[in-house]
């Protein structure tokens, strides 16, 4: 087969807000048309952050439904828990050992989660990017969608692809981001500097997928713009750029289109329909998410179908490396 391969992930570690339905799962629907599509749900990143054991095995079930619900249909793509595929520990080690200090701490992930923690830090939070790196180069992957806050990682990704193989003899595929323009980062309603996080504190900074349609339409009225009564669609007006973008992202007009509609309008007018729009959109979605959670053998049943595909892919890129740096292969 030579369709492209497709990989991505989503930490189990909040409720899903709809920046990382912009900027990720949105994506993945229209690409499993056309490519082999590989998505995990990263358990073993979410706990380079404290979590509580109840939560991440709820959040792990509840992301795999997301997939589901968002569309991604587990007949075309592998959906798979990353834990249940021991593979991505066992290469991780191995790339460490090629992962150099200096570039690690440069990541800006890592300098911002390391400066908002105020206890011991733990090296996981270090070693991250290299965790993720082994997500990718184990099933040699082409394309990995992600949001524009991923950008560095997956450099990093590349250059451990690039120095493996020019250290011992090409073995990974040096994987390409896919990286959506406009949307590839959603922000903060409140804070329009900032990106939207479903760690945020502020309830109302950001829309989760699970929100009902009441809580969308309040929280898209009370998002913050600005006094200067202008609809425009520039860096100046960070806030109501914001707001297109998510309009656009989700009726699929330009901004162009957008703008050009609304420039005579008032942002309450514009915030009033982008509400319904948001919600109308999330309506199908919620409705088949609680209909996947409500049946947890069903979602069991798909995570080990797809363990099972993503471990033998995983396996054969394994013992490739195993045997190129000299580990004796078990007889
Ligand atoms: P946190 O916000 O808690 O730091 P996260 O949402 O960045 O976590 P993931 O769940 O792993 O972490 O993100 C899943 C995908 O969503 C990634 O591809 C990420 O780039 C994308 N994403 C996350 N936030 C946004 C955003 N505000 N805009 C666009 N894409 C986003
Ligand atoms: N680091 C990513 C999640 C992630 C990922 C991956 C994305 C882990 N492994 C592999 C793409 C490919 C994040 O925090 N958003």
């Amino acid at each position: 087969m030579d369709k492209k391969i497709v990989f991505s992930g989503v930490q189990p570690s909040g409720d899903l807000t709809i920046g990382n339905y912009i900027g990720a799962i949105k994506e993945f629907k229209k690409l499993q048309e056309e490519y082999n599509c590989i998505f995990s749900v990263v358990d073993m990143h979410s706990i380079t952050v404290p979590q509580i054991p109840k939560n991440l095995r709820q959040r792990t079930y509840e992301i795999l439904a997301t997939y589901i619900a968002s569309g991604i249909d587990p007949e075309k793509s592998v959906l798979f828990v990353q834990s249940h595929v021991p593979a991505h520990a066992e290469l991780s080690w191995v790339l460490s050992t090629i992962s150099y200090m200096g570039q690690l701490s440069r990541m800006t992930q890592y300098k911002e989660k390391s400066q908002r923690s105020d206890e011991n830090l733990n090296a996981g939070l270090f070693t991250y990017p290299v965790l993720m790196a082994a997500d990718i180069l184990l099933y040699q992957t082409d394309l990995v969608p992600v949001g524009e806050d991923q950008r560095q990682h997956l450099e990093l990704a590349r250059d451990l692809a690039e120095r493996f193989n020019y250290r011992y003899s090409p073995t990974f595929v040096v994987p390409k981001g896919l990286i959506p323009k406009e949307t590839g980062k959603i922000y903060s309603l409140k804070e329009p500097n900032k990106k939207m996080s479903k760690s945020d504190e502020d309830l109302n900074a950001s829309i989760l997928l699970k929100d009902d349609r009441d809580t969308i339409i309040r929280k898209i009225r009370k998002a913050v713009t600005d006094s200067k009564a202008e609809f425009r669609y520039c860096e100046e007006q960070k806030g109501l750029q914001n707001l297109i973008n998510i309009h656009s992202a989700f009726s699929g007009e330009s901004v162009e289109d957008i703008v050009g509609h609304y420039k005579n309008s008032p942002y309450s007018a514009f915030k009033e329909d982008l509400g319904f729009l948001v919600a109308d959109a999330l309506d199908p979605f919620r409705h088949r998410f609680d209909d996947l959670m409500k049946n947890k053998k069903e979602l069991d049943e798909i995570m080990k179908t797809g363990a099972d595909k993503a471990s033998y892919l995983a396996h054969k890129t394994l013992r490739k490396v195993y045997r190129k740096i000299g580990f004796v292969q078990p007889k």
